[in-house]
């Protein structure tokens, strides 16, 4: 059973929940953002897909067909607010099945960086003294996302680990997953494999060549992911999973009438070295930044 704990007055990582992440690779926060936080967040997110133009780009994000693998738009977004489909928003016919609100995947993936409101969001104390009691001595802010899961069409996304596709050297990638509405089974929670951090290492590092849009996995440690060990983590709004980079989890496809907005930030310490074939790439005059601005 993994532990939840009640963090509406947190104020750092206590040993218990020290504990606990050590243990299953997973710590789950309750309450650590306020429900009018998250409606603010959505809002803000609703008002950047208000000024996108579904028709300017189509690009598509699976993690089944992953498509946008060989995509430039998807592979230069590391600086950017861009907005990637789901898989089944387009007929036959490739028209939009639903309006563009009910029909993205995610935006991604500098929204910290580019836009007010989601920087000051990723920025607060929460995170940050979530991101040093967990070990990270300078934590830089690498990605973040904002995932639709739409009701119906959501995909599904595979088992993984996110130090597969942000990778440091030692690894040193921390992620918060954020409930910005109740996820439940039905919706397409997350799920988790508690303890799966240390049964074999990093399986599989995704390259990027050094120009262009060719990508690559290379498998590093074949061990399997034991799913049948696999256990969801439900999050009522406002709840935050923190899992690191080598935590196998992965989510179903929502079939459900109801989305399951999330929205997640990678950190990784600045003393690990991020080399430079990683796909997420930050031109020289966009450097990552810290918690401070
Ligand atoms: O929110 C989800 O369904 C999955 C997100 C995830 O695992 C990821 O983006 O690495």
């Amino acid at each position: 059973m993994i532990p939840r704990f009640d963090a509406r007055a947190f104020s750092g990582i206590t040993a218990a929940m020290r504990d606990a992440f050590d243990r299953d690779g997973v710590l789950v926060l309750d309450g650590l953002i306020r429900p009018e936080e998250c409606d603010r967040l959505k809002a803000r997110m609703m008002e950047l897909v208000d000024c996108f133009d579904p028709a300017a780009h189509r690009s598509v994000f699976s993690s089944t067909s992953r498509q946008h693998d060989q995509d430039a738009y998807f592979l230069e977004s590391g600086h950017e607010t861009r907005f990637f489909f789901e898989e089944e928003a387009f007929d036959a016919d490739d028209k939009l099945t639903a309006p563009k609100h009910l029909a993205l995947n995610k935006v991604g993936h500098a929204m910290h960086d580019t836009d007010p409101v989601f920087s000051a969001f990723a920025r607060q104390d929460a995170f940050r003294l979530a991101a040093t009691g967990l070990g990270h001595q300078d934590p830089l802010l690498l990605q973040s996302m904002y995932i639709f899961k739409q009701p119906r069409i959501g995909g599904e996304v595979v088992c993984h680990q996110d130090g597969t596709y942000l990778r440091t050297e030692p690894e040193s990638c921390l992620g918060f997953w954020v409930a910005v509405e109740d996820a439940t089974v039905e919706n397409g929670c997350l799920w988790g494999i508690p303890g799966g951090h240390k049964t074999g290492g990093l399986r599989s590092a995704f390259y990027r060549a050094e120009t262009g849009v060719h990508t690559w996995h290379e498998t590093l440690d074949d061990t399997p992911f034991d799913e049948d060990l696999k256990a969801p983590l439900e999050a009522p709004k406002g709840t935050v999973l923190v899992f690191g980079g080598l935590f196998p989890h992965l989510s179903s496809a929502n079939r459900s009438d109801r989305s399951r907005h999330a929205y997640t930030l990678h950190t990784i310490d600045r003393s690990a070295h991020y080399p430079a074939d990683n796909w997420l790439r930050r031109p020289d005059h966009l450097p990552l930044k810290g918690f401070d601005i």
